[in-house]
């Protein structure tokens, strides 16, 4: 897949060079989308709970939806709310799953595994939903979507990029591209705009299974651009100082940085490193992909490179509802959480509506429902906000763009 590069901060220096000289909003170099975007601000919802659809009623399909609202892990996770949201509303709105609604159902997973796992306990065993999108972070998927494997309900995972998530169970899918494929972009990026990059330090959050697993991703691919790594330094998500590692990592001069962390970690981090004197490049993972992280960092986040599986202008129809609907409602430019956020929530919604097609839903038990939408998820194709996309049938998710 071709992934989308961003350069967080104002008007990039480095994109500025790469682009000889011009400010542009958008650089395409060999397949890969280089995009400056703007220092811009950042920005419980709980359903009652109602019984599961009888036979020839317009109750409404209930769909549950199991993401970080709150804890630091929201700073990604209410963008996939908010996509979710958008979601709802737009298939509701085009006769829902053939002419009955459905009801998104939230309970907010917060940003540890105990949270994720009472979120989906209570979807799956009170509200009775026919399907789970969630949980936010992989650390939290490996957790809680064995719940959901077990009791057979498919969960497709919005945001969960960790290598073996797919692997959990026959009824876990992601929409998500994996680290495997997403990480190795913002190196090749880095490449171009410094090919003089000789020595690189690598930081981590070792708590986490996304960072663990996509730091290992990175470290393999520096390898393979025979780009020595001069440390390797840890941390914990929950940290708030780095200054013994960031002040490690500089002394030993590196001429690039690579960061797996989430948001609010990774921001500070970025801070430090750049207030300790370090002013070259800095490639970031997926727990930079939201805006959020401008508010951490601020001005300091200039010159941080991060690899998204969603571009704002992908032409196809549904990506410009998508990102009008977006646009009028939270008065920014949709990122890729949210983008990630609609994509599982129309999953759902097409596969929900051809597993009708093919028998009445009315007329199936929940759990006949769960499994028969299961195999639809996985055999279907989907036109979304991410571009074509497909499931193998471990549910790992196929993106052409
Ligand atoms: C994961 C991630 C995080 C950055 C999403 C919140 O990619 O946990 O898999």
């Amino acid at each position: 897949m071709n992934g989308f590069v961003c350069t967080l901060g104002l008007a990039n220096r480095m994109v500025r060079q790469a682009n000889d000289g011009k400010i542009s909003p958008i650089l395409c170099a060999t397949g890969v989308l280089v995009c400056a975007i703007a220092l811009v601000g950042c920005q419980t919802t709980k359903v009652e709970n109602s019984s599961p659809t009888d036979k020839g009623s317009l109750k409404p399909i209930l769909l549950g939806v199991a993401l970080a609202q709150t804890s630091n892990l929201a700073l990604l996770g209410q963008e996939s709310v908010n996509g979710a949201k958008i979601a709802g509303d737009y298939f509701n709105q085009k006769s829902g799953i053939n002419n009955t609604p459905f009801k998104l159902i939230f309970q907010d997973a917060a940003g540890d595994e105990a949270s994720a796992i009472n979120a989906f306990q209570s979807l799956i065993s009170q509200a009775k939903v026919v399907g789970i999108v969630g949980p936010s972070s992989s650390q939290q998927a490996f957790s809680a979507d064995p719940i959901a494997d077990r009791a057979k309900v498919p969960v497709i995972g919005p945001t969960n990029t960790a290598k073996g998530v797919p692997e959990i169970g026959s009824f876990i899918a992601r929409v998500a591209s994996p680290v495997t494929v997403l990480a190795p972009n913002s190196l090749k990026a880095a490449l171009k705009i410094d090919p003089n990059i000789k020595r690189v330090a690598v930081f981590y959050a070792q708590n986490d299974a996304f960072s663990q697993s996509e730091t290992l991703i990175f470290q393999d691919a520096l390898k393979k651009q025979a780009l020595p790594i001069v440390t390797i330094q840890k941390f914990q998500t929950t940290d708030t100082d780095f200054q013994t590692q960031a002040t490690a990592a500089i002394n030993l001069k590196p001429d690039l940085i690579v960061i797996s962390g989430l948001a609010a970690d990774s921001g500070n981090l970025v801070r430090q490193i750049r207030e300790l004197g370090y002013k070259k490049l800095i490639v970031g993972g997926n727990g930079f992909n939201t805006p959020n992280i401008f508010p951490v960092c601020k001005q300091l986040c200039d010159g941080v490179l991060v690899a998204q599986a969603y571009s704002p202008d992908h032409p196809n129809a549904i990506n410009k509802a998508f990102r009008e609907a977006y646009m009028s409602r939270y008065k920014q430019e949709p990122p890729q959480f949210s983008a990630q956020g609609f994509t599982a929530v129309q999953v759902f919604v097409e596969a929900l509506r051809a597993t009708d097609r093919k028998q009445k839903l009315s007329s199936q038990s929940l759990a006949e429902q769960r499994v028969a939408l299961n195999q639809q998820i996985l055999s279907g194709k989907y036109d979304t906000p991410l571009g074509e996309i497909s499931f193998t049938p471990q549910g790992e998710v196929i993106q052409r763009n």
